[in-house]
C-alpha cells in the first residue's frame, strides 16, 4: 500500500505515534483520540484492509496482531479486570482507516457494547 495508507506511514516513520510495543511483524500505538483511559491500536506492519483479508490471508499474522494485543494488555496492567478488542470492518463497522487495526481498551468499566 504505502503513501495513500495512514498506518504504513506511521510504521514507516513517516507520520509520528506513541509506540508501545514492536515487533518484527507487528506494532503497538497510542490512539490519538482515545475512548479509554487505555486505548492503543495494534496493527499488522504489512497493510492488509481488514480484519477479514488478514485472517483470510495470513492467520498466522492476525494470530500475531492478537498475541501482541494480549502483551500490551498485559503491560498496561489490565488482565485484572478485563478488556475490550475489537476490530471495526468495513463501513457498517464504522472503519475509517483501511489499513486492519484492533482497538485495545480499557482501564475503566466499558459499558454495554451495544447501548
Ligand atoms: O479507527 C481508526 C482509529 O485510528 C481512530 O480511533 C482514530 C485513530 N487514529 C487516526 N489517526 C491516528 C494517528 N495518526 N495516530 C494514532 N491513531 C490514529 P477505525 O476503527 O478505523 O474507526
Amino acid at each position: 500500500m504505502g503513501s495513500d495508507c495512514l498506518f504504513c506511514r506511521i510504521v514507516a516513520g513517516e507520520i509520528p505515534a506513541t509506540v508501545v510495543r514492536e515487533t518484527a511483524t507487528t506494532l503497538a500505538i497510542r490512539d490519538i483520540t482515545p475512548k479509554a483511559p487505555v486505548h492503543i491500536l495494534v496493527i499488522p506492519k504489512e497493510h492488509y484492509a481488514d480484519v477479514a483479508t488478514l485472517a483470510q490471508g495470513d492467520p498466522g499474522l492476525a494470530g500475531e496482531v492478537l498475541a501482541a494485543a494480549a502483551v500490551v494488555a498485559d503491560d498496561e496492567g489490565l488482565l485484572g479486570d478485563g478488556f475490550r478488542l475489537m476490530f471495526n470492518t468495513g463501513r457498517y463497522g464504522g472503519q475509517e482507516v483501511f489499513h486492519v487495526h484492533a482497538h485495545l481498551l480499557g482501564g475503566a468499566p466499558l459499558g454495554p457494547m451495544l447501548a
